[in-house]
């Protein structure tokens, strides 16, 4: 296996708690964003989507997911568990990990990326030049309020943001709540049990911050 990774990035920050978690050392390759680094090699070749994380898997193919990743390595490492352990637990799991993207790192991604002048023809990341889209900074920025008001509802009277346990959904949460520091947002005050539920994870040795 080999791991192509930008560990401060959000989504890569995901798979190293993730890993971290469960002691998983995988050999990696440091994939400089700031530098550019994902448009040339070696990761080019790997994945297409000059996207991180990338992991080449023993079998061969390529996985460009963050989601996909952990379905990998939660079958092959499943101690602790993740992802859930009943049906009921993993449905909630995922449920909680796609609202969290879609509602959460998706909308602060957008700010950030459409606000930026260095972000210029790079709206979406990829090979594609891809105009930035100035309004979305404003619809991001109005998401990311309701993304705090439903993770706070979602934890009055809960330790976790799915079933009983530290899963992947407190960490996709714990990354998304990181990442809005990027555009300069944190919870706010009024969040009281989401703030509680941040500090808690944050103590955890898997969520401390990545070196560069
Ligand atoms: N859906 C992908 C998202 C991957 C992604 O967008 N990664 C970002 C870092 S958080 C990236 O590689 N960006 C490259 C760029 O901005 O050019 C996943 O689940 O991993």
């Amino acid at each position: 296996m080999h791991l192509y990774t930008y560990p401060i990035a959000p989504n890569p920050r995901r798979l190293h708690i993730f890993m971290a978690e469960k002691d998983i050392e995988i050999p990696s390759t440091h994939v400089d964003l700031m530098k550019g680094e994902q448009f040339g090699e070696p990761l080019r070749s790997v994945n297409p989507l000059f996207t991180v994380p990338a992991l080449v898997t023993d079998e061969g193919p390529v996985l460009t997911q963050v989601n996909a990743i952990c379905d990998y390595l939660e079958a092959r490492h499943p101690a602790p568990p993740l992802l859930g352990r009943t049906p009921i637990e993993k449905a909630e799991i995922r449920e909680w990990c796609h609202r969290v993207f879609c509602e959460g790192l998706i909308p602060i991604a957008e700010v950030f990326r459409n606000g930026n002048p260095a972000f210029a023809k790079r709206g979406l990341p990829g090979p594609l030049e891809i105009a930035q889209i100035p309004a979305l900074v404003e619809r991001g920025q109005q998401l990311l309020d309701a993304f705090f008001t439903t993770l706070e509802r979602r934890l009055a009277g809960r330790d976790y943001l799915a079933g009983e346990a530290f899963s992947m959904a407190d960490i996709d949460a714990f990354a998304t709540c990181e990442f809005a520091g990027w555009i300069r947002r944190a919870i706010p005050a009024e969040c009281t049990q989401l703030t509680r539920w941040r500090a808690r994870v944050a103590e955890r040795p898997s969520a401390r911050p990545p070196a560069g």
